[in-house]
Order: C-alpha cells, then structure tokens, then sequence
C-alpha cells in the first residue's frame, strides 16, 4: 500500500518590523487566534504540517511538516539574522500592501536570503489588504498599481492574517514549489 512522504523543511518568514509577520503565522497555525499585539523580540519558530500532492514516485502525496522561522527585523542583528537562512529551504517575504515603500524594500530581503541560502523559492505577500480602501480582492482593476507589479522577480500574493481566504493557498502553492525543487 502506497503511503505518504514525509518530510520537513525549514522556511525563514522576513520583513520590515509591523508588517505582520507574526499574525500570519498565527493566523496560519490557527484560524481563530488573535493577530499580534506586539514586535516579537526575538526568532521564534513554530510548526505547521501540510498535506500536498505533486507526482513523487512510489508515495501516495507528501506531508510537509514546516518550521517557520519568525525573524524580527528590528531585534536581530543582520548578521545573526542572516545566520538563521542556512539550511532554510525557502522564505516568505512579507510587505504591508497599504505601504509602496515596503514592497520596494521587499527586493532587498529576496536578495538578502537568496544571498546566503542559494536560489530556493520565495513566497512575496503583501498584507493588510482588509485595511486598504475601496479594494476588492477579486476584481483586480481595484488593485493599486504597486500591487500589480513585479518585485525582484515576483508578483505579490495579496493577503490579511484576519483570514486564511488567500493565505492558505498560497501557501499551499509556496509549499507544492519547495518539494517540486526538492522532495526529500
Ligand atoms: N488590519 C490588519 N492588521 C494587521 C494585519 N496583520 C498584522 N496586523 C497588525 O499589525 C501590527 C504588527 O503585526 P505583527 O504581526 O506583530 O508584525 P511583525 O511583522 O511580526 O512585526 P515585528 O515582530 O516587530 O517584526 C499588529 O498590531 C497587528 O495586529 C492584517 O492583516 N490586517
Ligand atoms: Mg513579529
């Protein structure tokens, strides 16, 4: 009987201070909790298993159990921080989508971890879109022209850690890229 792969993989979580790195997590671990109330003081790490189903020979789907590395801009060091990408098998960018500015800044991070990880997958998402006004997820011509565009290579995600609706997919998708890259 076929069973699934299992597998873990490291995944750092970057971004300025206050974009809601944290709520995400939170958000991702669980549905009902509260968004963050306050900057994380140092890294935390949590687990989140997934189960996701790209064609491995010989198992049946694999279940991806993920350490995300919640990384403080402010309170680590760069290079303490950047210590943290080793081994790491992607990272999830965040931007707050109100602030043009941090989604430019979101070019330097992708850099910054590619930098000492190598070329693994990036995920970019522009949180806080429940904030922006007269916006609509699903129509797109809502969308302010820096959410449309391209950073470093990548179109932003655009999500609210109030909600799983586009956050969980596109973490699905993320996670479906890292063991496409790498199964094992
Ligand atoms: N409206 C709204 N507020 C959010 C959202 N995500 C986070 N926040 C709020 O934004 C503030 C910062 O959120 P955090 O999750 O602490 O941000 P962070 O990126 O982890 O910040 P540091 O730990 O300081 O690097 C908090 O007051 C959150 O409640 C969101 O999607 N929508
Ligand atoms: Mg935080």
């Amino acid at each position: 009987m076929l069973r699934p792969l299992q597998t873990v993989k490291k995944v750092c979580v970057l971004g300025p201070a206050g974009v809601g790195k944290s709520s995400l997590v939170a958000r991702l671990l669980d549905p009902a909790a509260p968004l963050a109330s306050a900057p994380t003081p140092s890294a935390v790490v949590s687990r989140i298993s997934l189960e996701v189903l790209p064609p491995v020979p010989g198992f049946q789907g694999i279940v991806v159990t993920l350490l995300l590395f919640d990384l403080p801009a402010e309170q680590l060091q760069p290079r303490l921080r950047q210590s943290y990408y080793i081994g790491a098998e992607g990272a999830i960018v965040v931007a707050d989508a109100s602030d043009p500015a941090s989604l430019g800044q979101s070019v330097r991070w992708i850099h910054d971890f590619h930098e000492v990880a190598g070329d693994k997958p990036v995920l970019l998402l522009a949180n806080k879109v429940d904030a922006l006004r007269d916006f609509s997820l699903v129509d797109h011509t809502t969308h302010p022209p820096h959410l449309r565009q391209p950073y470093g290579g990548l179109r932003p995600h655009l999500v609210s850690a109030l909600t799983t609706a586009t956050l969980r997919p596109a973490i699905e998708e993320f996670v479906r890229r890292i063991v496409t890259t790498n199964p094992f």
